[in-house]
């Protein structure tokens, strides 16, 4: 088994539940700003996420959710301009402070890099929305933590393609066996197993609970913390009640 050299984080549902009070908060605020009168709740939004990549969802919505709406000629304009703005509206909401990192990130964080691990990020957002989360719910210079940042556009196919993870390990100069990939979701963990990646940590949150998280090692509700222990959903944890550096050596050794 190779050594274990990185963690590889996923952002939305991982580093923080930033879906239901965040994205899409941001883009029914850029639909009111454009005039329509689309409102996607919360239970829309949790079909919606079938589909990774905020262009993309708008398009899957009017493909399959609103045939009725009658399309701009330039509909791929009229689609970026109205997620231009919805990121726009979703930075804001993080400076404001409105998503916090979720229980235990900051403290596995904090003790893999004093361990030395290489730490990256592998995520469908847009780049802007990863320095805002960073900057404003983690730390003003978390960005620099992270070796490699690689989010939204900068590949081709966007999740459950592999082409994200792929890119961040080979940027790293690294092997998939080298590293740990945190997901939240399904389209996650089907992103990472393709790429190689046999070591996948599941932290779930309401959206993704249902998914299927074959090709995952372990599922759990949270990271935890030393005093609130995340519950398994699936594999072994042994019997640690939350996840720091002696548990991934354990987990990334059995891989
Ligand atoms: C989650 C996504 C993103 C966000 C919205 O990314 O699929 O599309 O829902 O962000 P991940 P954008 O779980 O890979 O972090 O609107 O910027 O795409
Ligand atoms: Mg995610």
């Amino acid at each position: 088994m190779a050594e274990l050299e990185a963690l590889i984080f996923d952002v939305d549902g991982t580093l923080a539940d930033t879906e239901k009070d965040g994205h899409r908060v941001a883009f029914n605020r850029a639909f009111v700003d454009a005039g329509l009168d689309w409102e996607w709740t919360v239970a829309l939004y949790g079909e919606l996420l079938a589909v990774t990549g905020g262009k993309e969802r708008i398009r899957y919505y009017l493909d399959s959710f609103n045939t009725d709406f009658e399309r701009p000629a330039d509909l791929d304009g009229f689609i970026a301009a109205l997620h231009k703005q919805k990121t726009a509206h979703y930075t804001s909401m993080l400076a404001e402070g409105a998503i916090p990192m979720r229980n235990g990130v900051r403290r596995l964080l904090t003790e893999v890099r004093e361990a030395g691990l290489r730490l990256a990020i592998a995520t469908t957002t847009t780049p802007a929305n990863v320095s805002a989360l960073l900057q404003h719910a983690l730390d003003p210079a978390a960005e620099e933590w992270f070796e490699v940042i690689a989010a939204g556009d900068i590949v081709p196919a966007k999740k459950p393609a592999p082409d994200i993870y792929t890119w961040a390990i080979e940027q790293m100069k690294l092997s998939p066996e080298q590293c740990i990939a945190f997901e939240d979701s399904e389209n996650g963990v089907k992103s990472a197993a393709s790429a190689g990646i046999r070591s996948i940590l599941v932290t779930t949150n309401d959206y993704t609970e249902d998914d299927d998280f074959n090709g995952a090692a372990l599922v759990l509700d949270q990271l935890g913390d030393p005093d609130d222990d995340f519950r398994v959903i699936a594999g072994d944890a042994g019997d640690a009640g939350y996840v720091d550096l002696a548990l991934l050596r354990a987990f990334h050794g059995r891989g």
